[in-house]
């Protein structure tokens, strides 16, 4: 496998704000202290750590007026995000955040929407995740941003959100692939219809298997396009990952996850990756982070032989 890029940058994005729960602040380290720099070093993937961004801190707030909780603190965390995400795709580096709740990933993908769009490239969304991530304000069941950011990035909820890329809405519901559902709200389900969304919820990884259903959402990559992954870490069963904010079971086992990411590696078309939703606060012994990093090699090309 080909991997495109051999430089990248680790982005520590510490932020909870978008989260009903605490401790999703603490993912970058764990994922530091599970040694993901050498992991990547190994693998001949020279890794720039540029360490923390610094965002405000958790107010904790309730509700505002338009149903959403802590907005002025996301936006910050996701301009600080797209502004470190578009520099590191400008110095032609893969930009990996270490997250973080997955509020984030507005910032990142808007700046990598960007750079799409002033290279020519065609742009890619896999998201793996249990939950679908598409709430709007005023549909959102908690009111927690990390529910929120599909939606932004189609164009809806708040403009500040909505308009990061500079282009309204970031990139076509087309673009998003989303992998492991299982805990989908009933505004979302309307959603997904609405928006047109590509889905292989957990029925069809069982129906299909994990095989063809990463062949289908892969299928129709070109050489040139740009892939970004989008990896919640609740996409996994929590009998193997334990340590996120809102685990769901029946998650992807641990031989899935791997197929999965090594059928990304495949296609040598990764260009940029967020992390997100780990919590060492609900980890046993980093076990959470360890799996990611072991996750994260075989996305980057390690395999048990050498294929042809
Ligand atoms: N859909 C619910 C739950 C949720 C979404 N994303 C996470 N949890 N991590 C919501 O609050 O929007
Ligand atoms: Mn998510
Ligand atoms: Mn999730």
């Amino acid at each position: 496998p080909s991997q495109q890029a051999t430089q990248v940058a680790l982005i520590g994005v510490p932020t909870d704000v978008g989260a009903s729960r605490l401790g999703a602040a603490m993912g970058p380290d764990a994922l530091r202290v599970a040694q993901l720099g050498s992991a990547l070093a190994h693998l001949g993937v020279q890794a720039h750590d540029i360490g923390n961004l610094a965002g405000p801190p958790n107010p904790r707030g309730e509700r505002d007026d338009a149903g959403m909780r802590n907005l002025a603190e996301c936006l910050a965390w996701n301009q600080i995000t797209h502004d470190a995400v578009w520099q590191a795709l400008q110095q032609g580096r893969l930009p990996i955040m270490l997250g973080g709740d997955h509020v984030l990933a507005t910032g990142s993908i808007s700046a990598v929407a960007r750079h799409c769009r002033a290279k020519g490239q065609r742009l890619r969304v896999l998201w793996l995740d249990a939950h679908s991530d598409c709430n709007t304000p005023d549909n959102s069941p908690s009111g927690n941003m990390h529910g929120m950011p599909v939606a932004s990035l189609c164009g809806l909820g708040p403009r500040a959100l909505a308009e990061m890329s500079g282009q309204l809405p970031a990139l076509p519901a087309s673009a998003f692939c989303q992998i492991g559902l299982r805990s989908v709200d009933a505004y979302e389900k309307h959603m997904i219809r609405e928006l047109g969304l590509e889905v292989y919820d957990m029925r069809a990884i069982d129906e299909l298997g994990m095989r063809e259903v990463m062949r289908r959402a892969l299928a129709d990559l070109g050489p040139d396009d740009h892939l970004h992954l989008s990896f919640d870490v609740d996409f996994l069963d929590p009998e193997i990952a334990p340590g996120t904010g809102t685990p769901v079971r029946g998650g992807p086992n641990y031989r899935e996850a791997q197929l999965c990411m090594e059928m990304i590696a495949d296609t040598g078309r990764l260009g940029s990756l967020d992390i997100v939703e780990l919590n060492p606060a609900l980890d046993l012994r980093n076990q959470t982070a360890e799996l990611v990093v072991d996750l994260v090699q075989s996305l980057f090309g390690q395999s048990t032989l050498v294929r042809p």
